[in-house]
Formats: C-alpha cells, structure tokens, sequence
C-alpha cells in the first residue's frame, strides 16, 4: 500500500466498502492458481485471431498463440478439472518441459490475412528450425505453410517466448506465453508443505536452495485498446487492409494485464468458463512457512514493478540462470527483493515466504497462560524456541498478551481487505475478543501484491484493477486445493 492508494481509498471509501467486502467475503473459497499448462515432446500450436474480456466490461479483439485444430494436448499437472487450449488463448499455452528432453514446436499462422508472418523465439534455447519462410529474427510461418521449432533445453527455470516478426505490433496483440523447464534431476528436499499442491517440481533448479512447496506463474503485459481497435478495424474492412499499418506509438496502455487479466478476474480460477480465451490466473495462496515459487516473466514493451506485501522474496535465477556467489558457486546470490522489475523479455525465479515472525503479535492466538505444543515442546504457558516443523508456528511468538493491540490495519493486510481479526483461522475461538470469530471467517491474512506503478493497479483508469492480486496466507487447518 502506499500514500496514493491510502489517498484513493479515503476518497472512494464509501464506493469501495461495498465493493471490496464483497471480494472479501467471496475469498474463502476463491481461486487459487498453480502454473497449469500443457506438457508433451510435440506441441501443434498456431496463432489466431480472437477476443478477450476485462472486467470493466469491454471485449478486446487480440491474437494470440492457442492449440492447433485436432491437436489434444496433454495438460499438466494432473488433476486439473475443466482444461482447456483453445484456438487463441492470451497469455498462450503455458509450455512444461523438462530439462535435456528435446521438444518440438510447430506453428501453424492462422491469423487473417493482413497479419502477414508469424513466428516463435524461444528465450534461452539453441532452436533449430524446418519449413516455413525466412524472416528477420527466425524461421517464420506464413499461411498455408508451418514451421516447427526443435530446441532440447539444457537449463531448468522460467522463460518467455513471444514472436519474432513484427514484434512490437505482434506481441502487442498477444502473441506471447511461458516455457517452464523442469530440473532433470531435482534436489532432494526436504518437505515443509502443509497438505499437499499441484507443484510441477520439487525443486525449481538442481539446488536445496531451490527447493518449494507452491508455484505461481506471473506473466506482466500491458495493452493499448487504440492498438487493439485500430487492428480490428484494418482486418474487418471490406476489402480488409493488404497489410496492417500499425500505429504503436504514442503508446497509451489502458489495460495492466497479469496472465491475460486484470483485478478482480485475476483471483478467478484457472479454465474458468467465464475466460474462455484467458485459461490462467493470478492468485496465489500459501499456508505460513511453506516456500512458494515465483516464476516472473515480463511480457510487455513497459517495465512493471511488482510489489508484494508480507515479506520480501529471494531471487534464485534470471533467464534461467541461478545467480550463484563466484566464492564457491553453490550460495544464493541474488538479492532479496521487495520489487522485482518485470524487465521486457526478462524472465526472474523468486523463493517468497512468510510466517508471522516480526510481527509482535500471535497470529495464532496462544493466550499467556494456555498449555499448547510448539516445535515438539509441551509449554505450560509463555512462549517456546524454535519453528514448528508442522504447523511452521513460530514458538517464541506464543503467549503474546490477548486481545493484542495489533498495528494499523493498513499495515496488517491492505486496510478494507483486512479480514477483520489478527488471527489465522480461529485455533483458540474462547480466547479471542468478542465477536472476532464471526468477522474473520476466512482466517487468512490477504497480503496485496501488486505493481508499484500505481497508475497500473487500474483497468481503464478504474481503481481498483489492472495489476493487483492478493497473496493469501492460510491457516494450517485450512486445505489450499489450488484447482479452485
Ligand atoms: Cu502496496
């Protein structure tokens, strides 16, 4: 949160109450995300012309790249219901591979006519190519006549592909997605999850550094509805335009897109069927102590900070490349960061967790006097050493005084999202304040985790919107089932 969003809310407070408590109350059961994608060694894609939809209501002719006709993917990971690969999808299919298998892409242009080539750079892989036309960055599809891109990556982590012909016009409508590389031998890790999640992997890299519980893909990109409209105009003319004359510049993005959606359709489930051209989202959850993974990508032309509350993260790879100490080439180097720059064409791999510690209070409500176990230890009252290896409870927290006098609200979880009770979940209800149970049913704390470009947490100048989400913090007793 900052001075200008504090500022919006007092100004649009009694507008946003209504609008906000009902996100609230609709968080319980809200979505959660996992990286849902497809997975296989011969993937048949092509790029499409199609529409997507925002939450301010407007519908927005894009391309994008999507599932070729007759192609059946093989979804991943298993157990998600309702998947689907349409014909254009924005951001395009996720791509899951793993490390030294090689992988085929073909791509088909579908796109009208006026759009001319099409094609796909893989960010980090040595790619072969046959069929297709020549072009300028690579080997292109051109209507009738695919082209198939052959790469066997040799590093694990997060990547961006987007096309390579007419790339600022072309990337702009869409064209762009993710490629998740799985370790071909992951670290032997040690499990700190509660419950269990749809993780690809049990390591992002071949290093306990790397190690994770939870993982979101976060694709940043903006759009121009100018752009947008101006294209759909030129294909729809009659005759349609020979060749779409694109005017990018001066560039007025109205739409700050996180996997293809804005805030609140963001926090919607993935292969939601409201979003048929939109398969992901953005919305992660976590219990305390797990080790989620974030896998950024910066899709766009602009440089998006994204910001989140709760802690910082710990960056573990860009580009696919773990940033390592040159003093003995096996420590974490990368800084822990409270922004990370979406850069353009930038792929960034971050560990994020959280569990209470610091916050002077406890998130679990021991009173001073109550008998509890933490970390193995029966205490008869007071605090204990040590991190719960269950539970992930920070001990030396317990038997803080109750009812805690917890800081400003704006500080606990993003002001008219706090759930109303500094406590996760209702572990000890007898010994909460009055009423605290009824106005925290969720038990979770909501941690905004949104771009520091505030002009960007709006949908066509609307706030809220555009880039923002809500990190939720579960209680232990809580079930995360991120298919939801
Ligand atoms: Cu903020």
């Amino acid at each position: 949160m900052s001075h200008f969003v504090m500022q919006m809310r007092n100004a649009l407070q009694s507008l946003l109450t209504v609008a906000v408590l009902a996100v609230a109350l609709l968080l319980p059961g809200c979505a959660r995300a996992a990286v849902p994608g497809i997975t296989g060694a011969a993937f048949q894609l092509q790029a499409h012309a199609g529409y997507i939809t925002q939450p301010d209501g407007q519908t927005i002719y894009t391309w994008g790249y999507g599932c070729a006709t007759g192609y059946t993917p093989t979804f991943a990971p298993a157990g998600f219901t309702g998947t689907s690969c349409p014909p254009m999808q924005l951001p395009g299919p996720t791509l899951i591979v793993t490390e030294g298998q090689a992988v085929s892409v073909v791509l088909s242009d579908n796109l009208p006519a006026p759009a001319g080539n099409t094609s796909i750079i893989f960010s980090g892989q040595k790619v072969t190519t046959s069929g297709g036309v020549a072009g300028t960055l690579t080997q292109e599809a051109a209507p009738g006549n695919p082209v198939t891109y052959s790469f066997t990556p040799s590093s694990p982590g997060t990547y961006g592909y987007y096309s390579g012909t007419r790339s600022d016009l072309q990337i702009e409508m869409g064209l762009y997605g993710a490629l998740i590389v799985l370790p071909k031998t992951p670290a032997t890790c040690a499990s700190t999850i509660i419950g269990s999640s749809y993780s690809l992997a049990v390591s992002a890299y071949n290093h306990p550094a790397t190690c994770y519980d939870r993982e979101y893909l976060f694709q940043f990109a903006e759009l121009s509805l100018d752009v947008h409209r101006d294209v759909e105009a030129q294909v729809l003319a009659q005759p349609p335009a020979a060749t779409i004359t694109a005017k990018i510049e001066p560039y007025h993005p109205e739409y700050f897109l996180v996997n293809g959606r804005s805030m609140p359709d963001d926090m919607d489930a993935s292969y939601a069927p409201a979003y048929p051209a939109q398969p992901y989202n953005g919305n992660p959850h976590m219990h305390p102590g797990e080790l989620v993974l974030m896998r950024v990508v910066g899709q766009g032309r602009w440089q998006h900070p994204f910001h989140f509350h709760g802690n910082h993260a710990r960056v573990l790879a860009r580009d696919g490349n773990m940033l390592l100490s040159s003093a003995d080439n096996t420590s974490l180097a990368g800084p822990l960061l409270f922004t990370i720059p979406t850069v353009s064409g930038q792929s960034l791999d971050a560990i994020f967790t959280w569990t209470g510690q610091g916050l002077n209070w406890d998130v679990y409500g021991i009173s001073a006097t109550q008998a509890h176990t933490c970390n193995g230890r029966t205490v008869a009252q007071g605090p204990s050493a040590g991190l719960d290896p269950v539970t992930h409870e920070y001990c030396p927290d317990h038997g803080k005084p109750i009812p805690v006098t917890p800081p400003d609200n704006n500080i606990v979880a993003n002001g008219l999202w706090y759930g109303g009770s500094p406590y996760l979940g209702t572990p000890n209800a007898t010994q909460l304040p009055p009423g605290t149970t009824l106005i925290n049913p969720s038990g979770s704390y909501a941690y905004m985790w949104h771009s520091h470009n505030e002009r960007e947490i709006t949908t066509n100048d609307i706030f809220p919107g555009g880039m923002m989400m809500m990190l939720l913090i579960d209680a232990p007793s809580t079930t995360i089932d991120e298919r939801q």
